[in-house]
């Protein structure tokens, strides 16, 4: 059951003493001290834990990244799989178990560079699928080079000078496809990427959630107290609702004196991909369980 009161869920979790249902497990975290992904995955097992979800309920799709390496930190079904396709791994799973709650997770380099067309086209079909875009402006695992998000007269790996064309805002770019919920959030703000990641996680078709992550190693240029210096809050906007694209589309370009957070647009109403199919438009059954009566542990038994 949803509720806000994380201490009283994390007390009744420590009585049961179960690690998975707490998304803990004791591997050894790799990511640089002061790296904004301890923060985005602290977030997302509160909201998930919030949203009254069980791990056996959740599977994440990781892409390769810095991002990625945070497959094995949580406990729940994840897939680690190649690098800019986390996206399409997750829109088969989401589509082939309905009863599985479907996160993928990415950088901004697998996702604005080598898997920019998964993207589109999950934006396109409404998959059920909770996507998070941890955008630290930078290629991070391959030790900083230029992204298409990296701004420009910044010296990077490979690319000294900086980089020379205009930088690709994500958010941005999804607005302009249509799409049916658009967030920002930022990783030095624990609280409210918990309050996005729960909007997100209740949105029932493609919900794309984009994180203004820091990378103390790589990226000098924004770190913490510059975000913290420009962050604003769409909520505190007297009247803002998130029902107006043109309106949302105004709100996420500027990147140099405000950098606003929160929902930026919401369409509830919308199909998800199945029920535009004709034959199964009123389809309510999950396609995992059409197939059980299959046995396939010898053919999976082969890929060993
Ligand atoms: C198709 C392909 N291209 C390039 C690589 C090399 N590679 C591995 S991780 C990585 C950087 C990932 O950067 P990003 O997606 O921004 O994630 P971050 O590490 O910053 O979280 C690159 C270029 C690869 N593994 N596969």
């Amino acid at each position: 059951m949803p509720t806000n009161n994380i201490k009283s869920v994390m007390q009744g979790l420590s009585q049961k003493k179960d690690s998975y249902v707490r998304y803990v497990n004791d591997e050894v975290i790799t990511w640089c001290s002061g790296c904004g992904n301890y923060q985005i995955q602290n977030a997302l097992k509160r909201s998930l834990t919030l949203e009254g979800y069980t791990a056996d309920k959740v599977l994440m799709s990781f892409d390769i990244g810095c991002n990625g390496n945070g497959s094995d930190k949580i406990a729940m079904n994840t897939f680690h799989g190649l690098h800019g396709r986390a996206l399409p791994l997750a829109a088969g799973a989401a589509m082939g178990n309905t009863d599985l709650k479907v996160i993928a997770s990415a950088g901004d380099g697998g996702t604005m560079s080598e898997g920019i067309n998964h993207l589109v086209h999950c934006v396109r079909s409404e998959y059920p699928i909770t996507f998070i875009l941890h955008n630290n402006h930078n290629y991070g695992l391959t030790t900083g080079q230029a992204s298409a998000c990296t701004l420009p007269g910044r010296a990077m790996n490979g690319s000294p000078d900086g980089q020379l064309l205009e930088p690709m805002n994500p958010s941005e770019f999804v607005l302009n496809l249509n799409p049916s919920f658009v967030a920002r959030t930022f990783s030095g703000d624990v609280k409210h990427m918990t309050k996005i990641f729960r909007k997100a996680l209740n949105h029932k078709g493609f919900a794309f959630v984009e994180v203004l992550q820091t990378c103390p190693t790589y990226n000098k240029v924004t770190p913490q107290e510059w975000y913290w210096e420009r962050v604003k809050y769409l909520e505190d906007i007297k009247g803002w609702k998130a029902n107006d694209l043109e309106k949302a589309k105004k709100y996420i370009k500027d990147f140099e004196k405000n950098v606003y957070v929160g929902v930026f647009y919401e369409n509830k109403n919308i199909v998800p991909y199945v029920n535009k199919l004709p034959y199964l438009s009123d389809y309510k059954g999950n396609p995992a369980n059409e197939v059980k009566h299959f046995d396939v542990s010898k053919l999976i038994k082969s890929f060993e």
